[in-house]
């Protein structure tokens, strides 16, 4: 069997997303190669909107497109987030994000959106999550100490980049937490934030509206039944 052409999924994801937003929205824009997509399709409607970006490469790539920018302090609530997802759970639309280490402007600007629309290839969906690395964003002081803290909680970490640490946009680490699959990741996530020195992780419980998933052959909508 061939394998799929992932960049058409994602453009077919992505193209369906756009579909979503209206003239005068403000538009919180994702991080990560389909959200780049989306960028670059959306720019082509030349919209009327304010984009809210999530990363500095997504700033530069939406001003180099022509997409008016703003900031979340000057719009603090947003009407639509559009972005992509490392791993998404079937039943309850809960995600995984932060592969591209843009995880918390991704979930400020996602918890600040009326809605959050997520585009995503097949390959992302899955019963459960977990069994791939989960980011966690940590303040760099006292690093080794809050590694040491996550594995402590359970979770195998390593700083990503090792020797030569990967830095987020607001200046600090990432550790990514292997993990099994995840049987309650609020558990989880409210077990991660009892740890000092860690910011944010890429838990996005409950706040994907929808997730629209491309599959060979077909565009499907998955839509998050009101819990
Ligand atoms: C960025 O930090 C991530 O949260 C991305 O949204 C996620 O990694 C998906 O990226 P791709 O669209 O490149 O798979």
């Amino acid at each position: 069997v061939a394998e799929p052409d992932r960049e058409a999924l994602k453009r077919a994801a992505a193209a369906r997303a756009v579909e979503e937003v209206r003239d005068g929205m403000v538009v919180g824009l994702g991080s990560g190669s389909t959200a780049e997509i989306a960028l670059a399709l959306l720019a082509e409607r030349k919209p009327k909107i304010i984009g809210v970006p999530t990363s500095e490469r997504i700033a530069r790539l939406a001003r180099a497109l022509g997409i008016a920018l703003g900031s979340l302090d000057d719009h603090p609530i947003v009407d639509l987030a559009i972005d992509g997802a490392d791993q998404v759970e079937r039943g309850t639309l809960d995600l995984i994000k932060g592969l591209g280490g843009a995880l918390l402007r991704e979930k400020i600007v996602a918890s600040a959106a009326r809605r959050m629309v997520v585009m995503v290839d097949d390959s992302k969906l899955v019963d459960r999550l977990g069994g791939i690395a989960l980011p966690v964003e940590i303040v760099p002081w006292g690093w080794r100490s809050t590694l040491e803290r996550l594995e402590r909680a359970g979770l195998y970490a390593s700083l990503r980049g090792g020797a030569r640490p990967f830095v987020t946009d607001g200046g600090n680490l990432i550790a990514d937490c292997a993990t099994g699959p995840i049987d309650d990741a609020s558990a989880l996530d409210a077990r991660l934030r009892t740890i000092p020195g860690m910011i944010e992780n890429g838990l996005f419980l409950g706040l994907a509206s929808r997730v629209i998933v491309a599959t060979p052959g077909r565009v499907e909508v998955l839509d998050r039944c009101a819990r």
